[in-house]
């Protein structure tokens, strides 16, 4: 089945990415950087053209598992990046002159979950370190996004933040980097940190292209090169189907919270442009954006993208 403009489960998504490197076997590369708790491929894929060593951009989606949208809008890019190879002359000069890794479903477990037993799941499907409180509770899962080693249950100003409970939605896991799904992408990330020049994590909902830190008010010392970049894809975004996207930091537009990934690529791995994409809506639909409008949402959204590539390439 062909997924672009569509929602997939995580074996349509599988099988949609194999038989697109089967049909493109060099400008796509698959590769597996770790597995999920329940054993689920975490299933990196790579395009670009010819060179090797070239700058990296790094988009990842579906870190939490009930955002339908991010996986949607990661296969239709890699698809506009593949189909537009040799045709369009700025996508191909972004294939030439970039690697691209997409990561379209970080979370594989909470993804299928949210398929099969609980469509709005959002964390993983854990179950590490039996306690008193899991085994009477059975509560499963962590947050992905504050299971990362920066700011770890650090500064928080809502229920959003980090919870300690294992049964709540946000709950950050018993230690940094306890889920083997926050490890495949740190590992990763930390091998290939020369190279990566921006890292974006695609979320939902909210319409907000937001900018580090999450966990602080405090803005980092190159903050002006990030809004820089960010008013640039927000504009181009706005192009498209005329959709308003905010720019800023979660402290200020949204709420605070510490172990997220886009701060953990910027402060651990050092890449410099991370940014966390809400993607629509403001919440008419919510989590539940109508299949109608997963096109629209990838044409926008990598119209952004390709404006952020671009004006991040005058800095150099
Ligand atoms: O809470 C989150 O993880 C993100 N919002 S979502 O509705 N997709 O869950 C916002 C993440 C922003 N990053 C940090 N606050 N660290
Ligand atoms: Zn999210």
């Amino acid at each position: 089945r062909d997924l672009v403009g569509e929602y997939g489960d995580f074996n349509e998504i599988m099988r949609w990415i194999e038989a697109k490197q089967s049909s493109h076997p060099s400008l796509i590369h698959l590769q597996d950087i770790g597995r999920s708790y329940e054993g689920r491929s975490m299933r990196l894929v790579r395009i670009g053209s010819r060179g090797r060593n070239k700058p990296a951009i790094w988009i990842d989606s579906g870190i939490h598992a009930r955002e339908w949208i991010a996986p949607a809008t990661s296969i239709y890019i890699m698809n506009e990046l593949i189909e537009s190879y040799g045709i369009d002359s700025n996508v191909t000069a972004l294939m030439d002159d970039f690697d691209w890794y997409f990561l379209p479903v970080a979370n594989p477990d909470g993804y299928h979950y949210s398929h099969s037993m609980d469509r709005f799941w959002r964390k993983t499907r854990s179950l590490l370190r039996p306690n008193w409180y899991h085994q009477r509770y059975r509560c499963q899962g962590v947050d992905l996004n504050r299971n990362f080693d920066f700011e770890w249950r650090g500064h928080c100003d809502s229920m959003h933040c980090r919870s300690r409970n294992p049964c709540d939605a946000s709950y950050a896991g018993s230690q940094p980097f306890s889920e083997s799904e926050s490890i495949a992408v740190a590992n990763f990330i930390l091998r290939n940190q020369g190279a990566l020049k921006m890292y974006l994590s695609l979320h939902s909902y909210s319409q907000m292209w937001l900018t580090p830190w999450g966990n602080s008010r405090r803005p980092p010392a190159d903050y002006p090169d990030l809004i820089r970049v960010a008013n640039a894809a927000v504009s181009a975004l706005h192009e498209v189907n005329g959709t308003e996207y905010k720019v800023g930091s979660p402290a200020v537009i949204l709420y605070a919270a510490g172990g997220g990934s886009y701060d953990w690529a910027k402060a651990i791995a050092n890449i410099k442009y991370s940014y966390t994409v809400e993607l629509r809506d403001t919440g008419d639909y919510g989590f539940v954006l109508p299949r109608r409008l997963v096109r629209p949402v990838g044409e926008e959204t990598w119209a952004g993208i390709k404006a952020a590539v671009e004006e991040m390439k005058t800095d150099t």
